[in-house]
């Protein structure tokens, strides 16, 4: 075969490799069946997705409480009208719908979305599930589960027994984000609780955090953090992580997820829609997983401008695993971009991508942009393999692609 021939059959093996592979999709917010309400999928959950009303407003020339008032499909009427009726789907997250919806075998250009909302009404919820996960080849994800949320505490007390498919991440935000708040919310629930972070405060924390932990059977514990978040500093924040949070997680031998770089509520009209992003401050995960050899981090940026120097972070702590394009970064430009340059500093030691998913049917399209987004960028990497004399197998390309997909996670979460 000559050069041009084999260079092109390389990105179709790879090509059809990355689309066959299956994923554990680390960081999502859905939810198990048996959490009903909590897991929401259906074309009017899908129109009034945050990333699409960020938009919609753009054009909506209505006040932000009238839209806030009106029901769901009133606003997912509003956001289909102007972004889809008036104006071509082209944003990633528009597209989304479009992809979505192609992939399960329905038609998107409705003159009314009542043909589409009766379609979803007669679907098993179970059935749709497990459809929406095996069109999007994902085998397991990650919720997001959080203790300080009383809708979804009444599902774990209630006694929920387990989904295979749903594995649970302990969210801690209020924690570390607004301490005094949470330290008294903590005393509320039967916690010896004192704003000082003393050792006995520190003992029952840990207490609290063990309980949910346990309950959850959680993988790991996480939190999302603003851009000028400093570690060490005489911060709540910081005080919790040494007292509390670092402590914890080495004796469970659990993962601490760092989210970093949100700037929440900078249109606080907006509501969830509203929050931005900030450069950080990568100097505070150098200082983490330095101080903390035994603990395991796991880190993801928001902004574009710090992807660089994560990864070269990432090459000096063999206790960071840096994943996933989160969010404002989670489009194909800068998932190409953030993909070729974790590959190129970093080798196959991070996972790819996860979903952020709100709404079931969204993995369908998150997972179908990026897998060929991430097939592009590894066909070009063994091309320039092969041109440097190594020519990879189908075995080793399908362990490199487990291993971005939720393998590398597992090994380092597993720690074998
Ligand atoms: O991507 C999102 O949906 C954001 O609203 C956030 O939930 C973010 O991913 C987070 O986990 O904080
Ligand atoms: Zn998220």
């Amino acid at each position: 075969m000559n050069k041009e021939a084999n260079e092109a059959m390389i990105a179709k093996r790879v090509d059809k490799i990355v689309s066959e592979a299956r994923v554990l999709d680390i960081h999502t917010h859905l939810y198990a069946p048996a959490f009903g309400k909590l897991l929401l999928w259906g074309i009017d959950e899908l129109l009034v997705y945050h990333y699409l009303l960020a938009e919609a407003f753009r054009y909506f020339k209505l006040p932000y409480d009238k839209f806030h008032a009106m029901s769901k499909a009133e606003q997912a009427e509003l956001v289909w009208d102007e972004l889809f009726v008036k104006r071509s789907p082209v944003s990633e997250a528009c597209r989304g719908v479009i992809t979505s919806l192609n992939r399960l075998g329905l038609e998107p250009r409705q003159k009314d979305l009542n043909l589409l909302r009766k379609w979803f009404a007669e679907q098993d919820t179970d059935e749709y599930v497990s459809r929406c996960m095996e069109l999007a080849g994902v085998d397991s994800l990650c919720m997001t589960n959080s203790p300080f949320d009383d809708a979804e505490r009444q599902v774990w007390d209630s006694g929920f027994d387990g989904d295979g498919r749903f594995v649970a991440a302990l969210r801690i935000d209020p924690l570390l984000v607004s301490w005094p708040k949470t330290c008294e919310w903590l005393k509320e629930n039967g916690y010896d609780v004192e704003p000082e972070i003393n050792d006995k405060t520190a003992g029952e924390v840990r207490r609290f955090l063990g309980h949910w932990k346990d309950k959850m059977r959680a993988e790991y514990v996480m939190v999302s953090l603003p851009p000028d978040f400093e570690y060490p500093s005489s911060t709540a924040c910081s005080k919790l992580i040494d007292a509390v949070v670092a402590p914890f997680c080495a004796e469970h031998g659990i993962p601490f997820a760092l989210m970093i770089g949100v700037k929440r509520g900078v249109n606080k009209e907006l509501k969830l829609a509203g929050d931005g992003v900030g450069w950080s401050k990568l100097e505070a995960v150098e200082n983490l997983c330095g101080a903390y050899p035994e603990v395991k981090f796991m880190v993801t940026a928001l902004s574009r401008e710090v992807q660089h120097t994560l990864c070269v972070v990432g090459r000096k702590f063999r206790n960071l695993h840096i994943f996933g394009c989160w969010w404002f970064t989670n489009v194909p430009h800068l998932i190409e971009e953030i993909t070729r340059m974790r590959l190129e500093l970093l080798g196959t030691s991070f996972t790819a991508q996860h979903s952020d998913a709100r709404v079931i049917d969204q993995i369908i399209y998150k997972w179908d942009h990026s897998r060929s987004l991430i097939a592009k960028v590894l066909a070009d990497k063994y091309i320039d393999l092969a041109r440097a004399g190594w020519e990879v197998s189908d075995e080793e390309i399908k362990r490199d692609v487990t291993a971005l997909f939720g393998g590398e996670f597992k090994r380092f979460a597993g720690g074998h």
